[in-house]
């Protein structure tokens, strides 16, 4: 029972859920490690999501990503892997809401490309993830938050 890395990270669409999703995190026995709100460029979110370059999805999944604020995590747990894709549920929201329905994704994302949050899929994708996230500061600068309540 070795304990296992992963990033995960809170994408522009649930950032104002971030109290329910880190007590979710919690309460999945995860560890919080580092946390850091930042804000992709084109650029980087170009390097981050490279395996997607070419695909029909990719120039909405950039735009999408660097519409706003992300929030990203270096989570600890035994198989945190899997423990936090399980967590999230399936990628395309639809089919989280009727196969998952406590999942984040379910709960939290709208569409197939607006998912909520975002988690490693291998160990190696975990070490380049964490790299690009945490690696510098003036790679991924650590950004405010806006308050843009129109809640009165
Ligand atoms: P995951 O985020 O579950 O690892 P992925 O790596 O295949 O999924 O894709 C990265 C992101 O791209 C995903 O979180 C949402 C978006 N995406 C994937 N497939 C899509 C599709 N068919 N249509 C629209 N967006 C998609
Ligand atoms: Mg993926």
């Amino acid at each position: 029972s070795s304990s296992e890395k992963t990033f995960a990270m809170i994408k522009p669409d649930a950032y104002l859920n971030i109290g329910k999703i880190i007590s979710m995190i919690f309460q999945a026995g995860f560890k919080i490690n580092k946390m850091k709100m930042s804000r992709f460029t084109e650029d980087t979110a170009g390097i981050f999501y490279g395996e997607h370059k070419g695909k029909h999805f990719y120039p909405t999944l950039v735009d999408f990503v660097t519409s706003d604020v992300c929030v990203g995590l270096e989570l600890v747990r035994e198989n945190a892997i899997l423990a936090w894709r399980e967590l999230l549920g399936p990628t395309n929201t639809q089919r989280a809401k009727e196969e998952a329905p406590e999942s984040i994704r379910a709960q939290f994302g709208s569409d197939g490309t607006r998912n909520a949050c975002h988690g490693s899929d291998s160990p190696a994708s975990a070490e380049r993830e964490l790299g690009i996230f945490f690696g510098s500061d003036s790679v991924m600068p650590s950004t405010s938050l806006q308050n843009n309540c129109t809640c009165g």
